[in-house]
């Protein structure tokens, strides 16, 4: 047994990447805006997603869903591109709060109920219901992928 270690400088303290205005910085069980994860016993519309990057761009197609209220969606989920890519379902709050996020922190995957993280050729699928109406987006939270493209929006009819 030695004297106490003296190399254990003081932690420096946790820097919070998350906006003041946001309440919360990375806590996905509560911000499952856009829905619920669905539930397997009951029947769900199919809408398949294709994850693309033509010409320099990075693509979902189609990128503009329409769905009822309380209507239940299986998304399956091709990636046709030679990237991973991400199909992230949220509010565009959430969004934005996200990607700075992963700005800080670009390694991180995406396995949850709300989002799916595909390598190039995979297949995925995405079971959702979506309990509340209005406007939602999908995107791909790795850096620089949505603003080359990788958005789509879901609109939730009454
Ligand atoms: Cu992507």
């Amino acid at each position: 047994m030695g004297p106490p270690s003296s190399s254990s400088a003081p932690l420096p303290p946790p820097v919070s990447s998350a906006p003041r205005t946001q309440p919360s910085g990375h806590d996905h069980a509560a911000r499952f805006a856009a829905g619920r994860p669905g539930d397997p016993k009951k029947p769900a519309r199919q809408i398949d997603i294709e994850m693309r990057e033509p010409d320099g761009k990075m693509v979902f197609t189609p990128d503009r869903i329409e769905v009822r209220r309380n209507e239940q969606v299986r998304f399956r989920i091709q990636n046709h591109g030679e990237l991973d890519h991400e199909f992230m379902l949220v509010s565009a709050a959430e969004s934005a709060a996200h990607q700075r996020m992963m700005e800080q922190h670009p390694d991180m995957a995406h396995d949850e109920p709300n989002g799916r993280t595909l390598a190039p050729g995979k297949t995925a699928e995405l079971l959702w219901m979506f309990d509340k109406s209005g406007t939602y987006e999908f995107t791909c939270l790795i850096p620089g992928h949505r603003e080359a493209g990788m958005t789509g929006s879901v609109t939730v009819k009454k």
